[in-house]
């Protein structure tokens, strides 16, 4: 393993004022996308859409720093036949993988998930590599309900993702550590931080018990916030400083960066949220997006599978990104929204 490098690629991850976009839909997901937008999600359409997105020239050359890709994606060409990681390197992104094979239900613990995929995972992130893809993406999740989260959920999630990152650590390749606490349910922004730390704490003990190098890894987590459901929602400022406070408390300064998931904020709450932490002053880790809703609804919406709507489409992704980059250097306003309207 060469640290150097791996540390390298994580820092260019979270570049000053750039982002990951979560372009990593699985099958499923994205036909939920499509279907919201009177799309087919056949192989042709997948293609079309996710060719639109890496060649926005504006959002890819100066927001972007990387693309987390499907297994479909990595393998595919664009129309004219360029492959279409070949199109996210030119644009000076760089490339990465989902690696994780979904969630099973957690035997003995009614409606808990866990995430699989380790079997064959080092043959797959060799081929992976050579592909060109210099960092990995696994995601765990962790609902909160009553009586759940259990210690067993956190626990077998926190393992599977250090097993993971370790694996991908010695095949040259970064890992994004992603355990999403998800923002169902109606629980409030305190349950949310409590049980988030619960499970940052366990996840940082497995990564060091599994002896991940923290320089060569990224962290992808959920920001403290009240569920959707929740009749008291938080405002920016406490979610923002709650976030911090608590990611502070729970995350190595030796980790290069934290990249956020969105996971159901609307797209201005997400931009509004990440502005207001870097309003808090120095950080000791880069701290920025890896949105997947929060960056595509808009460009989904405008593209509609209109060949004739790809400049609007690439319009809508330009514009998601570069919000998010101000955001990301605590440069984004309202207005810049409202102006851009
Ligand atoms: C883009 O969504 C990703 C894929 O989800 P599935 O494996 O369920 O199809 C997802 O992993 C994503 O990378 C993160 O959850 C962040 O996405 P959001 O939409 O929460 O920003």
């Amino acid at each position: 393993m060469n640290l150097t490098e791996l540390n390298r690629i994580a820092t260019a991850m979270v570049a000053s004022g750039k982002g990951i976009l979560a372009a990593d839909e699985s099958s499923g997901t994205i036909k939920k996308r499509f279907d919201a937008i009177g799309v087919e999600s056949t192989e042709a359409n997948r293609r079309d859409y996710r060719e639109m997105l890496f060649r926005s020239k504006e959002a890819m050359s100066q927001y972007i720093s990387g693309v987390i890709l499907f297994d479909e994606t990595i393998w595919q060409d664009a129309k004219d036949g360029t492959p279409l990681i070949r199109l996210i390197e030119e644009s000076g992104a760089i490339p990465g993988i989902k690696v994780d094979e979904g969630t099973q239900a957690l035997p003995m613990c009614p409606g808990e998930l866990v995430t699989v995929g380790l079997d064959k995972l080092a043959e797959r992130l060799k081929k992976y590599y050579e592909r060109g893809a210099r960092f990995a993406k696994w995601r765990a999740v962790i609902d909160i309900g009553s009586g759940i989260p259990s210690m067993t959920a956190i626990s077998v999630n926190a393992h599977a993702l250090a097993r993971y990152a370790a694996l991908c650590q010695a095949a040259q390749i970064v890992p994004i550590v992603e355990p999403e606490v998800l923002m169902d349910g109606d629980h409030d922004i305190d349950r949310c931080l409590e049980v988030t730390q619960r499970v940052l704490n366990k996840t940082f003990q497995e990564l060091r018990v599994q002896r991940v190098a923290l320089e060569g890894m990224v962290l992808k987590p959920n920001m403290a916030v009240a569920g959707k459901k929740s009749a008291k929602q938080a405002s920016v400022e406490e979610v923002a400083e709650k976030t911090v406070r608590m990611l502070k408390a729970c995350v190595p300064a030796a980790v290069p960066g934290i990249a956020f998931l969105s996971g159901g904020q609307s797209d201005e709450e997400a931009t509004a949220h990440l502005n207001a932490m870097h309003k808090l002053g120095p950080l000791p880790w880069g701290l920025t997006f890896s949105y997947g809703r929060a960056l595509q609804a808009a460009p989904q919406k405008a593209w509609s599978g209109k060949a004739e709507n790809v400049a609007a489409g690439q319009r809508a992704f330009s514009h998601r990104a570069r919000m998010n980059g101000l955001a990301a250097k605590g440069e984004w306003t309202n207005s810049l929204e409202k102006k851009a309207a």
